[in-house]
């Protein structure tokens, strides 16, 4: 059960930031209502949220999840990939430091952004990407081990498709992850549940499990049909702004 999530509100120069879609550019105005949504969705599923307030100096800011990576044992400051995203790593530390404590840090030439890490249940799998080099991933590694978790990298440098190892899996609880076509047969999946996702909805294999429901993003209704078939209870939300910037649902909040 998830108790808390930590989000940042978009700037205003939110389209400035980094990305590898040629989608359009996002309207400010429904970045802002589309985040309020997700942060009422977060609060229906019980959270309780902790707001930062815009932070002009990083226009990646309010995709939070990359700057750490929380478990119930621990969590780890990491060192984003992007030159310009490593800063919002100092910025986010006084909030993750009054919830943890130690709170070590993903050291150079170690780079790891959050949503290359994907966790289901004891074991943790770990995307080496644009974003998260190997030296960032075996960082994270150890620390996992000395916690008492297992993982596995899974090199995603040669999809073309996503930026994030969470772009392409998600795990759901009760076993499932849900995986977009092009990784579904990665023995690594074999004793999961797979929920395939489509090609034409691939953007939709990001989705977030919070206690009793299923953020998933709106307009993929393969994928909503099929969850609900297998008992989970899914919570679509708009996310058009934010996927223009190559964002998805999990990384708008760090998650506890
Ligand atoms: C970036 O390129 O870093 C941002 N525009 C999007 C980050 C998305 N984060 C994530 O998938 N965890």
């Amino acid at each position: 059960m998830f108790t808390r999530a930590i989000v940042r509100i978009p700037g205003t120069n939110f389209a400035a930031g980094l990305t590898t879609v040629d989608l359009g550019i996002p309207h400010f105005d429904r970045v802002l209502e589309q985040h309020a949504r997700y942060c009422e969705a977060l609060s229906e599923c019980g959270l309780e949220l902790t707001v930062l307030n815009a932070d002009l100096r990083y226009p990646d800011s309010t995709f939070v999840e990359d700057t750490a990576v929380l478990t119930t044992k621990g969590a780890i400051l990491t060192r984003p990939g992007a030159p310009t995203r490593e800063g919002e790593v100092e910025a986010i530390k006084p909030i993750l430091q009054s919830f943890f404590d130690p709170l070590p840090c993903i050291e150079a030439p170690g780079t790891l952004d959050g949503g290359d890490i994907c966790e289901a249940e004891d074991h943790f799998f770990l995307g080496v990407s644009h974003r998260t080099n190997e030296e960032g991933a075996a960082q994270l590694a150890a620390y996992l081990s000395q916690l008492g978790y297992s993982s596995s990298v899974i090199d995603i440098r040669v999809m073309t498709s996503i930026l994030h190892l969470k772009s392409g899996i998600s795990y759901i609880g009760d076993n499932t992850l849900v995986v977009m076509e092009e990784m579904a047969d990665n023995p690594q999946f074999r004793n999961f549940d797979l929920v395939r996702v489509s090609l034409e909805e691939s953007y939709a294999a990001n989705c977030v499990r919070i206690n009793e429901r299923v953020l998933v993003p709106a307009g993929f209704p393969e994928i909503l049909e099929e969850l609900r078939q297998r008992g989970f209870s899914p919570l679509a939300l708009d996310m058009s702004e934010f996927q223009k910037m190559d964002g998805g649902l999990s990384c708008l909040s760090l998650r506890f």
